[in-house]
Order: structure tokens, then C-alpha cells, then sequence
């Protein structure tokens, strides 16, 4: 499965049939009155957000949408049958912007939220509507009203409750397939992980937290180096951040400045995303130098500069236990429920 974050694609929304032109013949009776019937309205173009899917790669191949036409009315004041709506479905955090304007047009941020984009065109009125005391046959009747069209731009934002991020081959692929049942590429090599992974944790109860591991965080990612640029957009919707950092690195300096290194470029692509809460993972504890007796020291560091922290290894799962313990307090205190819903003006 491909990964696609940013589409353009243009929707149009079916025509109004035409109103009907026509005439009452029964036998005996000459001259009938009108008897034309409305025309059927053009169909909807419609966007419904679903979970289900993680991307818009759907949109690759198929980047044009129309739906069908009102049917014409007919004789006997029979109205003609509405166009079929056309449904698209879009990922969880998709946001619509004028493809021209660059304007947000609607945000899609809840399950199942469905909204009318383009309403079809009304259907024309038959010629029944036009009798006059002046003028008993009416023989004109009204078009429909055309639909609309639109070129919009997709771009999919991930909301979710935590972010995983880290320095390549810190362990974020590891952990979001320890805790979730999603399956990312995980590699001893950096950059394995070539596009964002959504997971979902499950509690009891059917309480669930979505998890996303953003890769290619690297130095200089604010300004377009790697892959890092184009991800770091789906870190600003996530209310939680799980900064993982390889603790099997040389020293507790060492751990220190990468680090820095990504809270540095988290800042400059966008100061609110440093904001938000965030606890420190030292990974890798089962390699670490002098099997882990810095530990307290390196988290005694961390504590100095305000982040809570805890060691753990995603590999042997030393330490996860607690780790869900944690998360799923985060939950139940209310990650989940405490902060608005995130709309575009809190994440500007
Ligand atoms: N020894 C050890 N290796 C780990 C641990 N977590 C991840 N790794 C390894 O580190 C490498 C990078 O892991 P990956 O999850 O792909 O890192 P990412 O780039 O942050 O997604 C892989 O070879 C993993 O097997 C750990 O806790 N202990
Ligand atoms: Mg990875």
C-alpha cells in the first residue's frame, strides 16, 4: 500500500433535470390542462471521514468525481428521479482547501462526519407550474439548475493521541508494533520507515488511543531535508508526544544533544508543537553501556529540564507494561477528553 498525503482532485455535482413540457390527453376530454412534472435534482457531492483508512492513496488513480444528473420530469406530473450522490471517503484529519485560494474549506476531524460539499442542482419546474388566468397552456418549462464544480486539495493531517518521534533508528517502528498491532518496516538501518504508521492501542472497556510513528526526523527536517518535512504536519494534531531517544548511544551527552537536535527542529517548523505534553523514552536499555547504571542519571536530566522520562526496551519489551499503564492513565485523565477538538485555528 502506497502512502498519499496531499491530493487535488476536482468534484462536480450533477445537474437538475429538466421541468417537462406536456399536455392531459384523455379521450374526450380536448384540450387538457398542463401536466408537465418537475425535474429530478442533480446528485451530491459528499465527503464522509472514516478511520478505516490511514491515507489518500485511493486518490492516485482515481482524482475526478462526478455525480449523476436529475432525470428529466415527465407528462402526468411525474417528477424525474433524483441523481445519485457521489460518497468520498477520506481518511480521519483530512482537511479540504481551495485549490486556487488555499483557503480551509471544511476539516473532517470526527468518525463518520459527513458533509455535503456540493449540493446537485434543483431540478427544473415542469410546465404545470405556469398556467395563468391569462395564459391556460403554458408551453415553456424550466431547465434544471446546473451543478457545481470545484478543485479542492486534499491534505490528510493525522489526528492522533500520540506521536511517536525520534531520530531514525531510535525505536519508533519497534515500539508502535509492540504496543499496536500495526506492522511498520523495522530495519537497522535508518530511514526503513519511509512513510507514517497509525496504530491502535485497545484497552478494555473498547477504549482505544491511535498512535502514530513519524518517520525521518532528522536534523535540518524544518527546512526540507529528508523526509522529515513532509511528515512533520502530522505531529501538529497529535495531543500527546513520545519522544524516543536510542539509548544505546555513546553517552549520556550524546543522548542529550540528539534530543535537542529534534525538539530544535520540531520548534522552528512550528513552536506549538513543543508545547504540547511530552515524555521522554530511553530505548534500547538492554544494550545500554554498563547495562544501564546511567540511567538514573540520565533521567535526573531530563527531570532538570522539565520532561518526565522513563527507560524501556522495545525489543525485549522490558518496561512496556508500565509504559501502557502510563498511557492508559493519559487516557482516563482525559488526553482524550480534556483538549478541544483540534481545529485548524489551534494548530496554526
Ligand atoms: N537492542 C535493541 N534494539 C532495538 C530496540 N528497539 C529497536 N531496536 C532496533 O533498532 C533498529 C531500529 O529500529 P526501528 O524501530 O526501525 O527504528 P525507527 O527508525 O525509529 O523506526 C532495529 O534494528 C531494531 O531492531 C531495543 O529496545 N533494543
Ligand atoms: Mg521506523
Amino acid at each position: 500500500m502506497g502512502f498519499l498525503d496531499e491530493v487535488v482532485i476536482t468534484v462536480v455535482s450533477g445537474d437538475g433535470g429538466k421541468g417537462c413540457v406536456s399536455f392531459r390527453r384523455e379521450k374526450f376530454i380536448p384540450k387538457g390542462g398542463p401536466d408537465g412534472g418537475d425535474g429530478g435534482a442533480g446528485g451530491n457531492i459528499i465527503f464522509h471521514a472514516t478511520s478505516s483508512l490511514n491515507t489518500l492513496s485511493d486518490f492516485s488513480s482515481k482524482r475526478y468525481f462526478k455525480s449523476q444528473n436529475g432525470r428529466p420530469g415527465k407528462g402526468k406530473h411525474q417528477t424525474g428521479r433524483n441523481g445519485s450522490d457521489v460518497i468520498i471517503k477520506v481518511p480521519l484529519g483530512t482537511i479540504i482547501y481551495d485549490n486556487d485560494t488555499g483557503d480551509v474549506l471544511e476539516d473532517l476531524v470526527k468518525e463518520d462526519q459527513e458533509i455535503i460539499f456540493l449540493k446537485g442542482g434543483i431540478g427544473g419546474k415542469g410546465n404545470s407550474h405556469f398556467t395563468t388566468s391569462t395564459n391556460r397552456t403554458p408551453r415553456f418549462a424550466q431547465d434544471g439548475m446546473p451543478g457545481q464544480k470545484r478543485t479542492v486539495r486534499l491534505s490528510l493531517k493525522y489526528i492522533a493521541d500520540i506521536g511517536l518521534i525520534g531520530l531514525p533508528n531510535a525505536g519508533k517502528s519497534t515500539l508502535l508494533s509492540r504496543l499496536t498491532m500495526a506492522r511498520p518496516r523495522v530495519a537497522d538501518y535508518p530511514f526503513t520507515t519511509i512513510f507514517p504508521n497509525l496504530g491502535v492501542m485497545e484497552f478494555d472497556n473498547g477504549r482505544r488511543l491511535t498512535i502514530a510513528d513519524i518517520p525521518g526526523l532528522i536534523e535540518g527536517a524544518s527546512e526540507g531535508k529528508g523526509l522529515g518535512h513532509r511528515f512533520l504536519k502530522h505531529v501538529e494534531r497529535t495531543r500527546f508526544l513520545l519522544h524516543l531517544i536510542d539509548g544505546a548511544a555513546s553517552s549520556k551527552e550524546a543522548m542529550l544533544r540528539d534530543f535537542y537536535l529534534l525538539q530544535e527542529e520540531l520548534n522552528r517548523y512550528n513552536p506549538s508543537i513543543t508545547k504540547k505534553e511530552q515524555m521522554v523514552l530511553i530505548n534500547k536499555t538492554d544494550i545500554m553501556h554498563g547495562g544501564g547504571r546511567d540511567i538514573d542519571d540520565i533521567r535526573a536530566e531530563f527531570k532538570r529540564i522539565g520532561f518526565e522520562s522513563m527507560a524501556l526496551s522495545a525489543l525485549t519489551g522490558d518496561g512496556l507494561e508500565v509504559l501502557k499503564d502510563i498511557l492508559e492513565k493519559k487516557l482516563l485523565n482525559g488526553i482524550n477528553n480534556d483538549k478541544p477538538e483540534p481545529t485548524i485555528d489551534n494548530i496554526v
